[in-house]
């Protein structure tokens, strides 16, 4: 029978919702508490390591193990009646006993997983819902370095004209007819001017 024991569990991997039952399974492990029922066995392998979150109900009184290594007796992460906070898997329609059901929130690191459906007492068995949750570790964020130094960009040469250079053009002046005079030249012209009138005058 698919996952009755260790001879051959059943595989599950992260994102799986599996609905099933314990209906004609034997009593193949017991890691200690509760556990003496009939009992279905999965395999669940992590690839890497990442947050695995597990969820699982029952309508009978199912007791739940997860272990690293698949063994009759083994139940190192988990071995309890029930555990964590009760949560309905996304698959699940059952109502779940009040002592059946699981959730389960760990890092694992890469490797085989065994988690056991089991049941409290001999004669339990029934249907139960197994979700199995996988969150990819957040990735470091790198540091960003401070006071990175901005390029300087690089100063584009600009096209230097290589033919001659154009000639300086010469200055017109103003009103090349008068000659320049400047301050002083008209003050004595108008200081002769007067004198003609002064001149002119006395005649
Ligand atoms: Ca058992
Ligand atoms: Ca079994
Ligand atoms: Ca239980």
């Amino acid at each position: 029978m698919p996952g009755n024991d260790c001879s051959n569990p059943m595989p599950i991997a992260c994102g799986d919702c599996f609905p099933g039952n314990t209906y004609g399974y034997t009593n193949s492990h017991n890691c200690g508490y509760g556990h003496d029922g009939t009992d279905r066995l999965f395999e669940l392998l992590i690839p890497y390591e990442q947050e695995v979150r597990i969820v699982g109900e029952a309508d009978f009184d199912a007791d739940w193990t997860l272990a690293t290594v698949c063994d009759p007796v083994v139940g190192d992460l988990f071995c309890d009646d029930f555990g964590g906070i009760q949560t309905d898997p996304t698959c699940s329609s059952l109502t779940h006993n009040d002592y059946g059901y699981w959730e389960f929130t760990q890092v694992l690191t890469p490797g085989l997983y065994y988690i056991w459906v089991d049941s409290w007492a001999i004669e339990l068995e029934g249907n139960f819902v197994l979700e199995v949750l996988c969150i990819d570790p957040t990735p470091t964020p790198t540091s960003i370095p401070t006071n990175v130094p901005t390029a300087t960009p690089t100063a584009t040469p600009t096209d230097v004209p290589t033919g001659s250079p154009s000639p300086t053009p010469t200055p017109t002046p103003l009103n090349p007819t008068v000659p320049a005079t400047g301050p002083v030249g008209l003050l004595l012209l108008i200081g002769a001017a007067s004198m003609m009138l002064r001149r002119r005058k006395r005649d």
